[in-house]
């Protein structure tokens, strides 16, 4: 019989006898992987808020959810990622809609209008003190028993983290992510709808994991047919010929509010852009490519399975090129006034 780790050390017998792992363990990030004492903020979080279902705590250590809660034992919630820049939150209203769209998929009724949970987003937030946040917003079933059925979830849950942003370092802005094409395919539509925000997101960890194994930044995720889905969390842009190209949602992708933006600001600056089914090889002979998402705003993507991208010719093959740069500063500019205003 399988015995996994803790049930064979707690055997008297084998406690001498410490099983061997049975797989590597993943190398640590350097930044932030020290733990601080229990109680005491970790760094940056002296301006953490936290809507713990009802009550605002400040205490991390002190927010703490219900073992019975189905978004644990289940991963049974939908989740929003969203960023406050210069004391708006930026895109507010499409985060809510995408929630609640997400929220009626898996057939959760979130206990409170959007309306009502738009204010305590904006009072989360308000909390900090902070102009530019990330915050996180998720929805649960809530607690029940240990079986699946959410019947037995008489609550769903509501739990907001605003804090002070995680960038990714800023060397990857400029000199590029490096990324693999994961063997793991993104989620079918018709097995769980990738468009849906769950908090089930095994799938992208997946890849996520292999990227990391394969010492690379970021994983690309194909569809089940093969075509280019997505980043494993970031939509992604392919650079061809002065357009901008994007997988269509139909392939199975979130429908990015980071994406979105893009697609208006190359509208309003009359910037060619369309969605397009692409394979593998259509990313080895882009121009440019970068993935986007509301954590890593736009990130430029460098060389993909050991293969530089861009001409070489082109003066900025295996650097962040110029469409990708221009996209940058449009975003930037974007971000300061377009928000609602939360102080
Ligand atoms: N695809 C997937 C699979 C995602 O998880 C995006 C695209 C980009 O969507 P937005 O709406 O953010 O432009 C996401 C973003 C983070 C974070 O900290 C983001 C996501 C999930 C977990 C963390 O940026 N989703």
């Amino acid at each position: 019989m399988a015995t996994n780790l803790r049930s064979s050390a707690r055997a008297g017998a084998a406690r001498a006898a410490k099983p061997a792992p049975t797989v590597a363990p993943l190398p640590r990030r350097e930044r932030g992987s020290a733990a601080p004492a229990a109680g005491r903020p970790r760094a940056g979080e002296r301006s953490l808020s936290i809507f713990l279902n009802g009550s605002y705590v400040t205490d991390r250590d002190k927010a703490v959810v219900p073992l019975y809660e189905h978004g644990l034992l289940y991963g049974d919630g939908v989740f929003e990622g969203i960023r406050a820049y210069n004391g708006r939150i930026f895109r507010m209203q499409d985060h809510m809609d995408r929630l609640y769209h997400s929220a009626k998929s898996i057939m959760l009724e979130i206990p409170h209008t959007k309306a009502e949970l738009s204010e305590i987003l904006l009072e989360t937030v308000r909390r900090t003190g902070l102009d530019d946040a990330y915050i996180r917003l998720v929805v649960t079933r809530g607690a029940g028993d240990l079986g699946i059925d959410p019947r037995k979830c008489p609550e769903p849950a509501v739990y907001i983290i605003a804090g002070a942003i995680a960038l990714y370092p800023e060397e990857n802005y400029r000199k590029g992510l490096r990324c693999t094409i994961a063997s793991t395919r993104r989620n079918r539509p018709d097995c769980l709808n990738p468009q849906v925000k769950t908090l089930n997101y095994l799938n992208n960890i997946l890849a996520k994991i292999e990227a990391i194994q394969s010492n690379v930044d970021e994983a690309i995720m194909l569809n089940e047919a093969g075509y280019v889905a997505e980043g494993a969390a970031d939509n992604i842009w392919v650079v061809q010929g002065g357009e901008l190209l994007t997988p269509p949602t139909h392939v199975g992708i979130l429908e990015g509010i980071t994406r979105k933006v893009i697609m208006e600001l190359c509208s309003q600056n009359a910037i060619p852009w369309r969605e397009k089914n692409m394979v593998v090889h259509d990313l080895m002979k882009a121009d440019e490519v970068f993935l986007c998402g509301t954590g890593a705003e736009l990130i430029p993507v460098v060389e993909i399975d050991g293969r530089v991208v861009g001409d070489p010719e082109s003066g900025h093959a295996g650097r962040p090129g110029p469409v990708f740069a221009r996209m940058l500063a449009l975003f930037r500019e974007r971000v300061r006034w377009d928000g609602v205003p939360f102080k």
